[in-house]
């Protein structure tokens, strides 16, 4: 059996792959944390290392048979380094939310206080959402974005931190269209002898692209994800100084983990060396090129747009006008074929389940080769769908438009376009 394909094997779960690459190849993909993964990196995830058991680190582990299996998490490592030029890596995190536990369990002691972004501000909810981990063990103290600009106020924020005295400041988004210079946090961290954490999971492939600041000066710790903008495996890597990597490195293992993913570790490698290659820039650039030009139909289209645009690879549309929710539209898209979702605008009347707005982003769109003048055609077909959320046939009209442009588009050149 075990040399058996899927396909003989389980023909329930393959039939539903198939199915799923239909999916994937025939719908648009506007879910910013979405990309989708190069084969290469596919094919190391799907590989034997599945197979082997190394809890502990280089040189340390508690299994044998580990020699080829150190080999591969030294490259990713030393990959990651050069691509971020950061003192200290550990690769090993299965998560982002993992990948933050283990800071606060590494810097935090039981009890001390974390500043982060309010979760239906734009936060995540391992930043200290009711219910999560550091929200039971550690206070949670909230900043916003100021009402008018819906951007940080960094002096409200400073002020925030000085009355609060956090052990420790986050600063990191899952749906914050502006860039963030991280300078001026250090600075107000410095001022209060706080630690900084910076999550960049969605913002990661644009710093390794150069075309968002960069947090590795200026934070004690780095925390991201591989799948998204970067386009790699699922999975998660934490940056951080010198300083912190012995505690880091024991708060990911055994603090919050047993056995590294070696499959997902080999990817992770794979990822790094994609996102150091030339092309990688080209990329990023052309995935923020696509967001403003996004933006700037939506906006010719009657939509506003929270902070009224973009810097990077996301925005979301304030439907509150259109006297749509984000859950409405949200379907309403998915019918024609365009997939969003539903997301908080800033002082969001609504709850999260329903919301005010929708999120969109450009990356996975832009892995497809999709340019400005594709993104022109999708804001308009959005805006038609939305304007027209009765009429039916202009969805099945537009469905069919979506399935026009994602076959001149392929994503996987071979997997089945049936
Ligand atoms: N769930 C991710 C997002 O969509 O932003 C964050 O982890």
């Amino acid at each position: 059996m075990i040399t058996d394909s899927l396909k003989n094997v389980d023909q329930e779960i393959e039939r539903l792959i198939q199915r799923e690459i239909y999916r994937q190849q025939h719908t648009l993909v506007l879910i910013p944390s979405e990309n989708y993964a190069s084969l290469a990196v596919l094919e190391a995830q799907g590989s034997v290392l599945n197979n082997k058991y190394a809890e502990g680190y280089i040189g340390k582990r508690y299994y044998q048979g580990c020699k080829l299996i150190d080999e591969i998490e030294y490259i990713a490592i030393k990959r990651a380094k050069e691509l971020f030029g950061a003192e200290y890596v550990n690769v090993q995190p299965h998560s982002g939310t993992g990948a933050n536990i283990a800071v606060y369990q590494a810097l935090l002691k039981p009890g001390e206080k974390i500043l982060s972004l309010k979760l239906t501000q734009g936060g995540h909810l391992s930043h200290g959402k009711e219910g999560s981990l550091p929200f039971k063990y550690h206070t949670i103290v909230n900043y916003g974005v100021d009402r008018k600009t819906e951007r940080f106020d960094l002096d409200e924020i400073r002020k925030l931190a000085k009355k609060e005295k956090p052990r420790l400041i986050i600063v990191g988004a899952s749906s914050y269209p502006r860039r963030i210079d991280f300078k001026p946090w250090r600075e107000i961290a410095d001022e209060i002898g706080a630690y900084l954490m910076v999550d960049a999971a969605h913002i990661i492939g644009l710093i390794a692209g150069g075309v968002h600041p960069d947090p590795v000066p200026y934070a004690d710790v780095v925390t991201a994800t591989t799948q998204k903008t970067l386009r790699g495996p699922r999975g998660a890597f934490i940056l951080c100084r010198k300083e912190f990597a012995s505690a880091i490195d024991k708060a990911v293992f055994p603090g919050t983990q047993g056995g590294p993913f070696m499959h997902i570790i080999a990817a992770k490698a794979v990822c790094f060396k994609e996102a150091s290659d030339p092309s990688f820039k080209d990329y990023q650039r052309q995935i923020v090129a696509n967001c403003r030009s996004l933006a700037d139909v939506l906006v010719n289209e009657g939509f506003r747009l929270v902070t009224g645009g973009t810097d990077n690879h996301l925005l979301i549309i304030d439907l509150s006008s259109q006297k749509l929710t984000g859950e409405q539209a949200a379907i309403l898209l998915e019918e024609a074929g365009i997939i969003v979702n539903k997301n908080c605008i800033p002082f969001d009347p609504l709850p999260p389940s329903i919301t005010s707005g929708i999120r969109l982003g450009t990356p996975a769109l832009t892995t497809r080769g999709m340019k400005e003048e594709q993104m022109r055609l999708i804001g308009q077909w959005i805006g038609e769908v939305l304007k027209n959320p009765h009429k039916k046939q202009i969805r099945e009209k537009i469905r069919t438009k979506v399935e026009g442009l994602c076959r001149d588009f392929p994503i996987y050149k071979g997997f089945s376009q049936e």
